[in-house]
């Protein structure tokens, strides 16, 4: 079991276009198992590559109160969504902050899965919510771009205060990418 560094906004590597991943191999399935205990550790229901410093299109999600609904999405893309679903939303890189973003209320999704099998699947509710804030991330966006320009300033005040005062000094940590 290994838990990950969580970036936190305003790393600027949260703003990193992910790349596609190529080959489903050994290496990825372990850093999905990271992924995952990092996730539940958090607590969270959603966690995207980007997020522990490796930029590579895939996101792990489950929505479940008992953890038994676990979901792999590499190279996910929307093909298809409609209505609109407006619900407070979190982020692991933005601890503490809950705001209402509105989005599709449902997705259609195609990706590949844990073992490389081609997937495609319809989701609804903070499903097909957490899929879209969980590609965003991939896409180098963040649920606080969804916010006006104060509410986003006050947030990024605040995490950079308490980076600064955070004995470990984490915000500050190297900058280097990390690709697999
Ligand atoms: O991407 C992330 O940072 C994870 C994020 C996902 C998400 C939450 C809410 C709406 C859309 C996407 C979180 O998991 S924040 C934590 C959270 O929502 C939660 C934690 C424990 C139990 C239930 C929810
Ligand atoms: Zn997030």
């Amino acid at each position: 079991m290994a838990i990950l560094d969580i970036l936190h906004f305003p790393d600027p590597r949260l703003r990193t276009l992910a790349k596609p991943v190529e080959e489903v191999d050994d290496d990825l399935r372990q850093l999905i198992d990271d992924m995952f205990d990092t996730m539940y550790q958090a607590p969270g229901i959603g966690l995207a590559a980007t997020q522990v410093n490796v930029h590579r299109r895939l996101i792990v999600i489950d929505v479940s109160e008992d953890q038994s609904d676990p979901l792999v999405l590499i190279n996910p893309e929307i093909i298809d969504r409609g209505g609109v679903e407006s619900m407070d939303e979190g982020c692991l890189s933005v601890p503490g902050f809950y705001e209402k973003v509105s989005r599709a209320d449902w997705v259609q999704v195609r990706a590949s899965g844990r073992l490389g099998e081609p997937l495609e699947l319809r989701a609804e509710g903070l499903k097909a919510v957490c899929i879209q804030h969980e590609i965003d991330h991939l896409d180098g966006k963040l649920f606080v771009d969804y916010l006006s320009s104060l509410k986003r300033q006050r947030i990024r005040k605040k995490l950079e205060k308490e980076a600064r005062d955070r004995p470990d000094g984490r915000a500050d940590a190297s900058h280097k990418q990390q690709l697999i």
